[in-house]
């Protein structure tokens, strides 16, 4: 088995919608794509870093450069070309999840491609479709939120996650309750709060919230263990949880009844389904977060979130709620369910006409 080289290529996005959370307003998604070739076979995968350090510390430019710089030498050398050696190859570099889970997912995805095995098979996956949910990003109005859920409720959306940050919480959650009534509701606050505002979030108690996701920083794990106690809303963490030991760590302190997975900012798959493994040796319910992907990760994504722990809809939504074009097949609503892609690796590829068209730079990195 040979590594030949890693392509990375930056494919800009343009979102049907923009969406907006305490963090920003995305309007396109930069997309970071990645293709290893072994033995002739490419494995492809999507670094889920996003254009700027806003939802955490990574951003699309910086994966890019850890990959050419450190990482991908590093496979080189060392000829890695089995999914399950590359975090052991990369863990003397810190940090830098996201770019991990992409060079390990892409070379996850050639091996599986060779050896026809499906990622859903790989992962453990026990469901061959998913239940979905999609998150709303704040809005300018009520009125126009509620015609965004309402639409999304038609498609068949499972669940409705409401973005909130200070000045968007309780008014929004209240609207949204009183038109549609006992829907499966969550609020994500990616971190705009601290303690000093348990009060206000208190008040999210009245409206029987699947859970509140994130509302501290990414390291107040025990402010969350303080909140946890004042509120009977769950709270679930997502920027906390970097890894299986992060998950354990704050199961045992309390600050968490729930947890969001997602692989990119675990450092992959494989980490992923450690957290998976310890959440439900814990009792507690995850479901698969979500980061705007394209085709290729939301392939990888539902073969995760077809594990038997994934008690909850995902932000696994189908390929039009965020762009008009996907990159691969796109991936359509079915009762408000999305298929398990079932062929050889992630069980998906781009389309070459259409990488063509948003592509925006590539460069090949040669193995040898
Ligand atoms: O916090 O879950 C989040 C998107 C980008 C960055 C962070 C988050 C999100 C979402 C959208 O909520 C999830 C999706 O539909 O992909
Ligand atoms: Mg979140």
């Amino acid at each position: 088995m040979k590594l030949e080289g890693f392509e990375l290529r930056r494919v800009d996005m343009p979102l049907v919608a923009p969406f907006r959370t305490s963090f920003g307003t995305e309007t396109r998604r930069d997309v970071l794509l990645v293709r290893a070739v072994v033995d002739g076979v490419d494995g492809w995968s999507e670094c889920v870093a996003m254009s700027d350090p806003l939802y955490s510390s990574e951003y699309v430019a910086a994966a890019a450069d850890v990959m050419k710089r450190y990482m991908i030498p590093t496979l080189a050398s060392q000829q890695v070309v089995e999914g399950t050696g590359v975090a052991p190859a990369l863990a003397p570099f810190r940090g830098h999840r996201m770019a991990k889970a992409a060079l390990e997912t892409a070379v996850l995805d050639a091996e599986l491609k060779t050896t026809g095995v499906s990622f859903a098979r790989e992962l453990g996956a026990v469901q061959n479709r998913v239940a979905t949910g999609v998150s709303v990003g704040i809005m300018d109005s009520l009125d126009a939120l509620l015609d965004t859920v309402g639409g999304y409720l038609a498609e068949g959306y499972q669940r409705i996650k409401l973005k909130i940050e200070p000045g968007w919480d309780v008014a929004p959650v209240e609207a949204v309750r009183e038109r549609f009534g006992n829907i499966l509701l969550q609020v994500d606050a990616n971190a705009a709060y601290s303690l000093a505002d348990a009060a206000q979030l208190k008040k999210l108690d009245a409206f029987d919230l699947l859970l509140i996701e994130q509302p501290f920083d990414e390291e107040d794990v025990r402010g969350h263990a303080e909140l946890a106690k004042l509120t009977s809303t769950p709270v679930c963490l997502d920027e906390s949880i970097t890894s299986a030991r992060a998950a354990v760590d704050a199961i045992a302190m309390g600050a968490c009844r729930i947890v969001n997975i997602k692989p990119g900012r675990v450092g992959g798959y494989l980490e992923a389904r450690r957290i998976h493994d310890v959440c439900v040796a814990h009792g507690v319910p995850v479901w698969c977060g979500g980061m705007l992907e394209t085709g290729i990760g939301r392939a990888a994504n539902l073969a995760l979130a077809a594990l038997p722990g994934f008690t909850l809809p995902g932000d696994t939504s189908a390929s039009e709620r965020y762009y008009a074009t996907d990159i691969t097949a796109p991936f359509r609503l079915d009762d408000g369910h999305l298929a398990v892609p079932r062929g050889p690796g992630i069980g998906v590829t781009p389309k070459a006409e259409v990488l063509d068209e948003f592509t925006t730079a590539t460069e090949w990195i040669p193995a040898a």
